[in-house]
């Protein structure tokens, strides 16, 4: 065997074996050295690092030659194209992701395995690209792959942040922000600088109107603004083995020399300098609140920095081909706006058709109306974007202009529609009462499409916030469930499943997600079975590591992983997991322990930073951890850890090794979630609320494989009105067990007070998340899943049959659905 070998020994044996079989790997490691050696100029001693930028380069070599044709191919179709515009792409690693699509992880693993290197190692020292703050964004970053897989013309757009999501690191329990400095000291090799593309933003200045002398027409200009330019990255995202390779472009804000220039002659250096920082300042750092607005001034400079960018690129390519004439712009490109984060690019492509290209109101309006659809991801109010009015007055006035004449034009067809209604007009104006731009109303007006993220959320959409919208226009508002990708969520984190499915039903899943579906005929096969369990053991076994290695809490394979990973938020109730587990620390104490399962409890996520209660939460979590984990009394049948940092790389080891998947929201306040579908496809089973696509991972899992808890979505709205927390501690002496011991200060006995607040809210009335509402039926719930995981046939069954059962809830399927009822696009080329 090679393992007696010499490590030469091992690496000619390999060569051998190589030649015999016909496989080429020399012209991969002969790439990856000479990048090592005489680009680097570093050796096989250095730095993972170092190896891991050599072998990037040498990667990245192999899709540069399919980019240029993909671009090349969907120019000369002159085919109609689609861009996604976010504020977020969500990329983490792409070292091993680019190597499955393209087809070549066996062959650079032997190449590397040959140069005594462990791939594992050098995949280990890419940091994660983590332009994202959670599900929206990765969401992006899904949908892209799946766009490349399925050989769509679409175009990611986004902003390269200098800084990106910020890295968490926990002293005493509290969570500490640090910067995420992701580019390195020098470059991230997956980008490319595209100088000859750069656009011209600009801010501030006054519109002023003009008499066209010789057309009499009034004309607007936008004059004596401040400018700053927009310099592309491309990065490139290549399909599944398909020879397409798609581009994300990434826009960076960089001062304009004439800008500097000016000042300068003004005799003002301090000045010249410092507007240049705050010109570069605009793509500096992501700002890293989820699922809420922060209303300040440099995030809406950044908004509009992206859309302006992105709509005069696309425009300027329409004109490089097609001319000034764009009479069927609308009919070949169409913009999906994740989120309102983009919803200026309403106001931008008038703002472009109008004023340079010259187009009439009506003509614009109908085009760009016919090329924008937005996509909603939250119905919480704190999230719901507006701008006041006189912030787009300082920043944007041309673009307040147009805005006033859309809602203008809007409210004439309210009022035509309504008669008379004035209620009606003044809750659907984009203006609102206070002089805020409602960004979801503009999204919508000047849409064809508005769709949600979930069957649940979809309807409640169209139930609740945007009734009136739905009353008015109903063909426009739809379904998109999200998805996530299984060539990263399975094939490329779970090696120990794709082999084992390989082996069983080869890899069609890779493409086909629903062919999942012919493991549930293996369901009695005694070998599968063993192997399934097997592959979970290890995937346990390798996230344990992880847990030891980041907290120090020492978690046993055997019992059952209860994983909830997410961003921290009220909603998402990490202090209802928080109180079960304080619920099992009691039993244990008060030793009832009959028929047990050991349970390892992770809990991970960021709180955005101003986020006080979500801080707290963190703490408090770390407190019961230090609690249980040093009870000796406790032992292996509770454990408790917070995992510090939680991101994408993190969640690829997570997700495999997840027994239990915790998908415990306030019912109607989660609009989608996408954490819960890697669990499913991983052999998770689930635990939740009927929320977001839990609904429809319970539906297509079935109720004998999910366990469901908790107030229905209509229950929580009628519960509100008259909620009384104290009633359910009352009435439940398992509720009250865990209240005395929180509020005895059992868990922050140095700390006194620090919890009171977490406390006081779940007792309060006015709790939005009727928290202890659920206590009761998520306690039973745990209880079932707990009975059901000693059973370790009936848990085998239950994990297959979510794994088999996952293959809707591929990105595949999503993205075919927005380009079958949305985009209407042609796939280019045939793969081949
Ligand atoms: O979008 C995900 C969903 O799966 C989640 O349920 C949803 O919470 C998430 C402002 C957001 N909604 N809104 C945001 C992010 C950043 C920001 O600045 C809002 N994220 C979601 C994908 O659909």
């Amino acid at each position: 065997t090679p393992e007696t070998l010499s490590p030469q020994a091992q690496r000619e044996l390999i060569e051998e074996l190589l030649k015999k079989v016909g496989m080429n790997v020399t012209d991969i490691e002969e790439d990856f050295v000479n990048y090592l050696y005489n680009m680097l100029g570093r050796n096989l001693a250095s730095e993972p690092d170092y190896h891991y930028k050599a072998l990037a380069y040498a990667v990245r070599d192999r899709v540069m030659k399919l980019w240029k044709q993909t671009w090349a191919g969907y120019h000369q179709e002159k085919s109609k194209k689609a861009y996604y515009l976010s504020m977020e792409f969500l990329i983490g690693r792409s070292l091993s992701n680019n190597m499955l699509n393209l087809g070549i992880e066996d062959k650079v693993d032997l190449a590397i395995y040959k140069l005594g290197l462990a791939l594992e190692h050098i995949e280990d020292a890419e940091a994660d690209a983590g332009l994202g703050n959670g599900g929206l964004g990765r969401l992006a970053a899904c949908f892209m792959d799946s766009c490349a897989t399925l050989r769509l013309p679409v175009m990611g757009y986004g902003l390269r942040y200098e800084y990106g999501m910020f890295k968490q690191l926990i002293q005493n329990g509290h969570q500490i922000e640090a910067p995420d400095h992701w580019l390195g000291y020098d470059s991230y090799p997956w980008e490319f600088q595209r100088r000859e593309y750069t656009r011209v933003i600009r801010f501030g200045g006054v519109s002023r109107p003009y008499r066209d002398h010789q057309t009499g027409r009034l004309t607007v200009r936008w004059e004596d603004t401040e400018e700053v330019l927009a310099v592309p990255y491309d990065v490139p995202i290549p399909g599944y083995k398909n020879n397409t390779v798609n581009t994300l472009r990434l826009w960076s804000a960089q001062a304009t020399e004439i800008f500097n220039f000016s000042e300068f002659n003004r005799g003002s250096y301090f000045e010249a300098v410092s507007s240049k920082a705050e010109a570069e300042n605009i793509t500096m750092v992501l700002y890293p609140n989820d699922a809420s607005e922060n209303g300040k001034e440099l995030r809406l400079k950044q908004q509009y920095f992206l859309v302006s960018a992105s709509l005069q690129d696309v425009v300027a390519q329409w004109i490089e081909q097609h001319g000034h004439n764009v009479d069927d712009f609308d009919t070949h490109n169409v913009f999906q706006l994740n989120d309102t984060h983009p919803s200026l690019a309403v106001v931008e492509l008038m703002r472009i058709l109008i004023d340079d290209l010259g187009l009439e109101w009506d003509k614009a309006w109908k085009i760009t109306s016919n090329c924008m659809a937005y996509t909603n991801h939250t119905l919480l109010p704190e999230a719901l974007e507006r701008w006041q009015v006189s912030l787009f007055q300082k920043l944007l006035p041309r673009l307040l202009d147009i805005i006033y004449e859309i809602n203008t034009r809007f409210l004439k067809q309210v009022a035509m529609k309504w008669p008379g209604d004035n209620d009606r007009l003044r809750q659907m104006s984009v203006i609102d009462e206070h002089q805020n731009v409602r960004m979801a109303y503009l999204a919508i007006v000047g849409s064809f499409s508005v769709n949600g993220v979930a069957a649940l959320h979809s309807q409640l959409l169209k139930d609740g916030l945007f009734n009136d919208f739905y009353q008015l226009w109903p063909w426009k508002f739809n379904n998109k469930t999200n998805g996530v990708t299984q060539r990263r969520w399975i094939a490329s984190s779970n090696p120990g499943l794709r082999k084992l499915l390989a082996d069983t039903i080869g890899e069609g899943w890779i493409t086909h997600l629903d062919e999942l579906t012919a493991i549930e005929q293996q369901i009695d096969n005694h070998s599968f079975r063993q192997a399934w369990i097997e592959v979970k053991r290890n995937n346990k076994k390798r996230l344990a590591q992880l847990v030891q290695q980041d907290t120090g809490v020492v978690f046993n394979p055997d019992s059952m992983f209860d994983v909830q990973v997410k961003r921290i938020h009220e909603y998402k109730r990490q202090l209802l997991n928080v109180l079960h587990v304080i619920h099992l620390y009691t039993r244990i104490k008060r030793g009832d322990t009959a028929n047990w399962t050991n349970r390892c409890v992770l809990i991970g996520g960021k709180a955005a930073p101003g986020y006080f209660m979500a801080k707290t939460i963190i703490k408090l979590v770390n407190n019961v951890a230090d609690i249980i984990n040093n009870d000796p009394e406790v032992g292996d049948k509770l454990k408790l850890a917070f995992i510090p940092n939680y991101r994408v790389s993190v969640m690829e080891i997570i997700a495999p090794g997840t027994d239990l998947s915790e998908q415990i929201s306030t019912a109607g306040k989660e609009a989608s979630g996408t954490g819960n579908m890697k669990f499913m496809m991983n052999g998770a089973v689930t635990i939740g609320t009927l929320d977001g696509a839990n609904v429809e991972i319970l539906e297509a899992a079935g109720e004998d494989n999910f366990f469901l808890f908790g107030l229905k979505t209509d229950e929580v709205a009628e519960l509100r009105h008259q909620y009384h927390p104290q009633s359910y501690i009352d009435s439940d002496h398992d509720l009250q067990s865990v209240f005395n011991l929180l509020e005895s200060g059992h868990f922050n006995h140095f700390e006194p007070g620090l919890f009171d607040d977490l406390i006081n809210g779940m007792k309060s009335p006015g709790d939005p998340w009727v928290t202890l509402a659920d206590f009761r039926s998520f306690v039973d719930a745990q209880q079932q899943a707990a009975t059901a995981f000693r059973n370790v046939e009936r848990w085998t069954s239950m994990s297959i049959i979510n794994s088999a059962r996952s293959g809707v809830f591929s990105t595949d399927r999503t993205i075919s659905q927005y380009n079958e009822e949305i985009w209407k696009l042609t796939p280019v080329g045939d793969g081949d």
